[in-house]
Parts: structure tokens; sequence; C-alpha cells
């Protein structure tokens, strides 16, 4: 039965949620649904995601080769997907519509460093309010690889599903401990379904082709299947990698659960049952107010409590603060500055990788954002002042 998911009180809510999508102009992010589906969390928290793995991350500059490289590259990849599409629906029984970031609104964590693996950082901001765009940089310092990326979304609604087409790309550098010379490696996104609407228990498919191109030659393509395609489950992919068009491996397998390398009879290549890391973030207290569990705390504590009116109240203190800001901003004729990133229309490298790339993965905007750091590092600054101060005088 349709709606068979949503609380009795929101089944109107539902039903008029879902007759608005059909006249969905821009994105998402701007319209109303029913409480039932809000999640308490920001987007800006989601590129962490790409790090809940950090020891496949930090491994990748420990591979031999060039090849070795480039499948670990892919291995570590994989290993995010399931964390990246399914988290919501593991957590909170369905994918939910999450907090919409304001400009200027930051994520700030780590991973610890375990045996010797390097402290890795997570460093994400919301970049753009229209259309959302959020910037993430991820480090491992001592194992030499970072991820600059940003990432957006475009919607359109089937009549049935909710179609994702996502906007941005991820660049991933690498200094291999090997020969101590930079690999680039340039990631494209998939492109999701959002499932399950008529129920009012949305559930996440990727379809198309992602692919990841280094600059050494190597690629992989990714080609994502549900239900019915390439057997009869869901979030399947196939993957092959090459080099100068020739075939080096395949792999296939599904992004939630074992994949193989070769066919499916071939050995494991990754299980996703493997535990992920969540980052670890300071309390809530320690953070400063643009940073995003701060900023949506009173927010996020409505949603969690079910008091939608106080949640409601507090996005609308957020929401004026913000329409305000851009108001003055027009009148003293400024624009808002950045903290950490900053905007390039294009980038040499970025040109090279995706000429060595098949059209129908290449990404479809040219223009990223480059790390600089700036807002974070005078942070670490000022934290390391403070507990020096803090400390006791070195003896003479
Ligand atoms: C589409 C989506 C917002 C964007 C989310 C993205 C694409 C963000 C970048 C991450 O790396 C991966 C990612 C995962 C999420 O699955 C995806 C979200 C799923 C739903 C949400 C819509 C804006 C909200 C749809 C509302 C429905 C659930 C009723």
């Amino acid at each position: 039965e349709e709606g068979a998911d949503v609380p009795q009180d929101q089944k109107a809510g539902w039903a008029s949620f879902i007759k608005s999508l059909a006249h969905m102009t821009g994105d998402l992010s701007s319209m109303t649904a029913p409480p039932f589906i809000l999640s308490p969390t920001s987007l800006t928290e989601f590129p962490a995601y790409w790090a809940e793995h950090p020891e496949l991350f930090a491994d990748i500059s420990e591979g031999e080769t060039e090849e070795d490289r480039m499948e670990r590259v892919f291995l570590w990849f994989i290993a995010t997907l399931k964390g990246q599409y399914t988290t919501r629906n593991e957590k909170m029984g369905s994918e939910k519509k999450p907090l919409n970031p304001v400009l200027g609104e930051l994520f700030y964590g780590t991973w610890p460093d375990v045996e010797g693996r390097g402290e890795t950082v997570l460093i994400s901001e919301q970049v753009s309010h229209h259309p959302p765009i959020t910037a993430y940089y991820v480090e491992n310092k001592k194992a030499g690889v970072a991820l600059q990326g940003h990432s957006g979304q475009k919607t359109s609604f089937s009549g049935t599903s909710i179609l994702v087409k996502q906007s941005g790309h991820a660049m991933l550098f690498v200094t291999p401990k090997k020969t101590g010379k930079q690999e680039t490696y340039l990631i494209t996104l998939p492109k999701l379904r959002i499932d399950g609407i008529i129920w009012g228990s949305p559930y996440i498919e990727l379809t198309d082709s992602s692919a990841i191109q280094a600059s050494t030659g190597y690629g992989v393509q990714i080609d994502y299947k549900g239900k019915g395609y390439f057997s009869g489950k869901a979030h399947m992919f196939k993957a092959k990698m090459t080099k100068a068009s020739k075939t080096i491996q395949t792999f296939e397998g599904e992004w939630t659960g074992v994949s193989n390398v070769g066919s499916s009879k071939g050995p494991v290549f990754y299980d996703a049952d493997a535990p992920k890391e969540e980052i670890t973030v300071k309390p809530i207290t320690e953070q400063g107010q643009w940073e995003s569990r701060n900023l949506w705390q009173k927010v996020a504590n409505g949603i969690r409590g079910g008091d939608f009116e106080a949640a409601g109240r507090a996005k609308s203190i957020i929401e004026n603060e913000q329409r305000q800001r851009r108001r003055d901003e027009v009148a003293e004729g400024t624009s808002w500055k950045l903290w950490n990133f900053e905007h390039v229309d294009s980038d040499p490298e970025f040109q090279k990788l995706v000429a060595m790339m098949n059209d129908k993965t290449q990404p479809t905007t040219e223009d990223a954002y480059v790390y600089s750091g700036e807002h974070y590092k005078q942070l670490l600054a000022g934290a390391s002042a403070e507990s020096a101060a803090a400390a006791p005088a070195p003896a003479a």
C-alpha cells in the first residue's frame, strides 16, 4: 500500500511532498518535507564518508607499482560506497532529508594515528548555498595521501524515483613511499536514484558509471546496476581497470557486500562488512559558531526529540540571519569570503586527466575548490598557543 511506512498523522504531508516533487525546479534542499523524513545531520558532514576506512586510505602510498597503487585507490573507493549511500538507512531506517548547510558552515574532524598509520584530518566547508555545494579536504600527511573535492546535486523526479546527478569531482594526491613522486587520481561520482518514495521509505541505488583516472595512465571504470540487471541483487557493480585501452583486471560484486576479482568466483576483493571508523569531532561546547553541530544544535535536538516546532523555530532563526547577511553584502558591495578554499575555473592537472577519460564518465563541470586551509590552520595554531600557555613553563 502506498505510504505504508509513513506515520499515520503524516500521510497527508507525505502525499503533498510527493506531489511537489513533480514541480521541483531547482534543488530539493528548499523543499518542505514531513518531520518523519528529516535527518538531524547536515550535508557538510558527508565528506567524512571518504575516510571511514583510514587504513585503506593510508595504505595507498604503500603500493609497490603503479598498477598496485591504482588497485589500492580503487579498493579504498569501493570501501567508501556503503557508508556514503546506505548509512542513513542503517542508522535511521531509511534515507532521510539532511539539513541544508548555510554558506560558510564548517565541519572539522580527525581519525587517530593507530599503529603508525598517521592521523587523518577532514576539513569540510559549505562553499555555496544556491546551489548547495560542499568542498572538502582529507589528508593523511604521514602517509602522503590527500583528497580534495567538492560535491553538489541536481535533482529531478521520474514519477516514482528522485534522480540525483552529482556535480563535482575529487582529486586524490598520492606520494608513493617507493618513488616519492606525486601521482594524481581524478575521481568522478555516480548518479543516484532514490527509490521507495511511494512507500515512504526511501533508499539509494547507484546508476550509470563513474571512473577513476590516474596520471600514471591507469584507469578504472565502474558500472553500477540495481535489482534485475546483472542479477537479482541490489547495489551491484562491475569494474574494469585499463591502461592504454588494454584491460588489466576486472572486478564485480556488491558495493554493500562482497566483491571479487575477475568473476564472482574469483578471490574476494572487498567485504563491506568490514568495520568502519567514525570521525572524531570536538565536543560541541568547544566548537566555533560556524561548526556544523554547534550551529544546528537546537534544530538537531528538536528533530531527535520529536519537538518539530522548536526545530522549525531554530531553523528560521538561522535562515533569517543568513538572508540578512546576504542583504548586507549586497548593500555593502562585498561578497562572502570562503574560510579554507579558493574557487578556480579549472586547472591543468584536471584537464590532463579528463582528456584521458572515457566521455561518459567525465565530470560535467571543470571548476574546483582548492584547499588553502587558512581557517583550519589558524585554529590549530590558536589551540597550540593556548595549550602552550596552559602548560607549565619549561624548567630553565
Ligand atoms: C541526495 C541527498 C543529498 C546528497 C547526498 C550525497 C550525494 C552528498 C555527497 C555524499 O558524498 C554522498 C551523498 C549521499 C546521500 O545519499 C545523498 C542524499 C540522499 C537524499 C538527499 C536528498 C537531498 C533528500 C531527498 C529527500 C528524500 C529522502 C525524501
